[in-house]
């Protein structure tokens, strides 16, 4: 499929059904200060915003690579090997929600084929393994668990298969088709459709050019509030499987740069550590990328990666699951970076999450909970240049925010606390149903009658999280030295981490 033909079905698809636009148009005649105010109003569809409040989302992936100790199968294993001992979704589904997940994602079909669930596509299945004696259906395991804990269901679809014969001809479409319509027609509401970008050789040598736009206005059809995420119009990957997402994060982009096709090239390894192609570099949506964009699309970054080494169980690396440490890093440098983070904890040979997976799991959970209970300028007085509303601020509402008054974009909003304190965590929300704007921020606390540099940064987005070393004061100010129109805060916190 052609790159352009993909950024065209972006834009129709992220039309339908929204009432603000998720897009616009670069006309020939538009000044680059036009582009930046076409920029400043592009707004998230809905499905788009109920998904970058989600914020934590988790991977299982599991499959015959589970039993083989790979991460790539390679189509032709036996499906016998696939049976594990003790499976229980309900517990991976229980560990996913008491560490914050509101959403799962299962790869129902890793690139070697086979699939989690009874299909009439292929043999190549659970039918013919000998867990349950080919009677179970993982996909509706996890789907029943999800509905059980009420939290969303998505299901990953390779669409590179090591497996099906008829991979690299236009059947293939058709047979993507027919699994797509089992698994968005039999198991409930589906919340997200995850398409890998890895797109190798079939069984026999051939590639596959997949039909992109059916298989979107198929989804659409069926589970209209599904993301389509990576190889879809709705969620982008942020360009490496770290967990580390970039300082500078635009959920808007030029249309005319995402080539999907790219975006396939790039992801064909196994962990990908750097950002790749067009999604390399420390800022794809600032003004110097959109003044020769021909479209705008509110694109949104998500930020996978895997608990462990690999995406699939490995017993060798149960020395090696993320520390609790290491995944509030990972926190602060993907949710913290206006993006969502979609983190794998993949399931073992018995069908259960693994102990030192949710050993380090619930400590994170302890960790970000404890910090982020109190906010400490929760009742502080704020006074701001030029502003309006500022109780918004303080509000804990997303929905209501602070602007600027006129046309300024730029303001100092001051903090006075109820009485001083010491924090190290500072957070501020952009109301991005108004549009992504802020460019430039700095902010300071005041020591002995003395304002001092405390952070900065440029762009907020949804989320925006800073750490530094701990201070005490009661007053802080938020400079925003830049915005691509009126800045809207809704939300602003000092938070201090506790041990
Ligand atoms: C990659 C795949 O090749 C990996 O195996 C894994 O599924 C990851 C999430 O995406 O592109």
């Amino acid at each position: 499929m052609k790159s352009s033909l993909i950024i065209g079905s972006l834009l129709m698809l992220c039309s339908s059904a929204i009432a603000q636009q998720n897009y616009d148009i670069i006309s020939s005649s538009d000044s680059e200060a036009e582009i930046i105010r076409k920029a400043a109003n592009i707004t998230p569809s809905p499905r788009q915003l109920n998904w970058q409040k989600l914020e934590l989302t988790a991977f299982f992936h599991f499959g015959v690579n589970t039993f083989t100790n790979r991460e790539w199968g390679t189509g032709k294993e036996d499906p016998k090997i696939f049976n594990p001992s003790n499976l229980d979704a309900i517990q991976w589904v229980k560990v996913a929600k008491d560490a914050g997940f509101k959403q799962i994602i299962l790869t129902a079909k890793h690139h070697d084929g086979f699939c989690l669930w009874p299909t009439r596509t292929t043999d190549h299945s659970v039918k013919s393994s000998l867990w349950k004696s080919g009677k179970g259906d993982v996909v509706k395991e996890v789907a029943d668990a999800c509905k059980k804990y009420e939290i969303g269901f998505g299901i990953y679809l390779s669409p590179w298969d090591m497996n099906s014969p008829l991979y690299g001809t236009n059947s293939y479409n058709d047979l993507f088709i027919d699994q797509l319509t089992e698994l968005l027609s039999l198991y409930g509401q589906v919340d997200e459709v995850w398409f890998d970008g890895a797109n190798g050789e079939g069984p026999n040598g051939k590639k596959q050019e997949y039909d992109f736009d059916r298989w979107y206005a198929h989804i659409r059809k069926l589970q209209p509030k599904a993301t389509i995420a990576i190889m879809g119009p709705d969620v982008r990957w942020v360009g490496t499987e770290t967990g580390y997402g970039r300082d500078t994060e635009w959920s808007v982009l030029p249309a005319n740069n995402l080539s999907q096709t790219k975006i396939s090239e790039d992801s064909q390894q196994e962990m990908n550590t750097k950002p790749t192609g067009f999604l390399k570099g420390a800022d794809i949506g600032g003004r110097d990328k959109l003044k020769n964009a021909k479209g705008l699309v509110w694109y949104p970054a998500e930020t996978d990666v895997s608990i462990r080494p690999g995406w699939f169980y490995r017993p060798s690396e149960d020395t090696k699951v993320k520390t609790p440490e290491k995944l509030l890093d990972i926190y602060y440098s993907s949710v913290g970076k206006n993006s969502v983070l979609l983190m794998n904890i993949p399931p073992d040979t018995r069908g259960l999450i693994n102990k030192s997976d949710i050993n380090s799991l619930n400590e994170w959970a302890r960790i970000r909970n404890g910090t982020f209970k109190t906010n400490l300028a929760a009742k502080a007085r704020v006074v701001s240049s030029n502003g309006k509303d500022e109780k918004a601020l303080l509000d804990g509402n997303y929905k209501t925010h602070w602007t600027t008054k006129g046309t300024d974009t730029t303001s100092v909003i001051e903090f006075t606390l109820q009485k001083s304190a010491t924090f190290d965590v500072a957070m501020l929300q952009e109301n991005i149903t108004i549009g992504q704007r802020i460019e430039k921020f700095s902010i300071e606390y005041l020591d002995n009658g003395k304002w001092k540099a405390l952070t900065e940064g440029t762009t907020v987005g949804y989320k925006r999280l800073l750490r530094f070393k701990p201070v005490t004061s009661e007053k802080v100010r938020v400079t925003i030295n830049s915005s691509r129109l009126n800045p809207t805060i809704s939300e602003f916190g000092l938070y201090k981490q506790i041990e």
